[in-house]
């Protein structure tokens, strides 16, 4: 109604209060055009909705729109990707039809990986660019992961990392990261990936006790360094408000001093222990090579990376950056047409 909402965007132009408080229903009926319409009182207000409209919107299915939970997720193992890993290639970036299959998978996989990516520096940027936004952090707008002397982060070295979400620590995480490989002639220094959103729900499977210990206990992560300071106190497992899986967060490197009531630490403990043994499962782990030209893009909130440890012979060298899931999810909404 055109004084409901502004005409041209959309937008809500009153308050809650502005209703009166003893609103009722004094006549309800379908128009020609099979839209409901219903005349609340006492404004004599009346108010058209599409059949679609009310379906989509109905309070009992309990069916949010959430394209962070699981529920719209198609978990993941090992063996899932016989048939290859999801990719697309870098010359086709600019298609809509390349843009709305990547975005999907980021939606439905969580990751997807771009091929023949110049070996350019920066070239992670001008990738974001083309779909979303970068989120700068202390670690700059891009980061080098190669080895360096007395590094900040272990990420800077040739060891291996265990399987992790990156920055847990800081509050709110990026939530996309991209791995850019524009040297790789190390032995060693594969990548794998681990959906969460899977080891967390076989965990919930094995015991719910566990699972619901790991979601409601909060946790300090914390990272420092000369210049940098950044905590956050979240659960492993973060759950929406219909207890469907919709984030997790695990650094072993960068967790703080465990800090729950001291009846709870037992079976923290107990549940932490066996959620990192289910994540270290080798059935859950997608483990290749990055090559010069590929670029990984992952759900930061659901997928975990880790890399195997590195020669000392050989070049190394990926440039990373962070982007947010808002920004592409929009883009994907708006190449689906749902912004209609
Ligand atoms: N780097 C690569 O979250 C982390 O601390 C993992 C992040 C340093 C930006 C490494
Ligand atoms: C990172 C990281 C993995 C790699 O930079 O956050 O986990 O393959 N790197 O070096
Ligand atoms: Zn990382």
């Amino acid at each position: 109604m055109p004084e409901s909402r502004n005409e041209n965007n959309g937008q809500r132009l009153f308050s809650v209060k502005d209703l009166p408080v003893d609103v009722s229903i004094e006549e309800a009926y379908m128009d020609e055009n099979g839209d409901v319409c219903i005349l609340f009182q006492p404004e004599n207000h009346l108010s058209v909705f599409t059949q679609d409209w009310l379906l989509s919107n109905c309070y009992d299915l309990n069916d949010h729109f959430e394209d962070r939970s699981e529920k719209q997720k198609k978990l993941w193992q090992k063996n899932s990707f016989e048939a290859g890993l999801p990719f697309i290639n870098y010359d086709s970036i600019d298609k809509s039809d390349t843009q709305l299959s990547a975005l999907r998978s980021l939606r439905e996989i969580g990751f997807f990986v771009i091929k023949g990516v110049p070996s350019v520096e920066g070239q992670v940027l001008k990738v974001i660019s083309k779909i979303g936004y970068t989120r700068e952090t202390n670690y700059g707008a891009l980061f080098e992961v190669r080895t360096e002397v007395n590094p900040n982060n272990l990420a800077y070295t040739n060891l291996g990392l265990g399987s992790h979400t990156d920055n847990p620590y800081r509050d709110p995480v990026p939530t996309v990261q991209l791995l850019h490989c524009l040297e790789s002639s190390t032995e060693g220094g594969d990548s794998i990936l681990v959906d969460g959103f899977k080891a967390a729900s076989i965990l919930r499977d094995e015991s719910k006790e566990n699972f619901l210990t790991l979601t409601s206990s909060w946790i300090n992560y914390r990272f420092t360094d000369s210049k940098t300071d950044l905590r956050s106190r979240v659960p492993m497992i973060e759950l929406n408000d219909n207890n469907e899986i919709i984030k997790v967060r695990y650094n072993n490197r960068s967790i703080d001093t465990i800090k729950v009531p001291k009846d709870k630490m037992r079976s923290f403990y107990k549940a932490y222990r066996h959620w990192s043994e289910v994540i270290e499962r080798d059935e859950l782990k997608i483990q290749f090579r990055l090559s010069e030209g590929d670029l990984m893009l992952f759900d930061n909130t659901r997928v975990m990376h880790a890399r195997t440890k590195f020669s000392k012979t050989g070049k190394r060298h990926l440039q990373g950056a962070y982007s947010d899931l808002d920004g592409l999810y929009s883009l994907l909404n708006t190449l689906e047409g749902k912004n209609k």
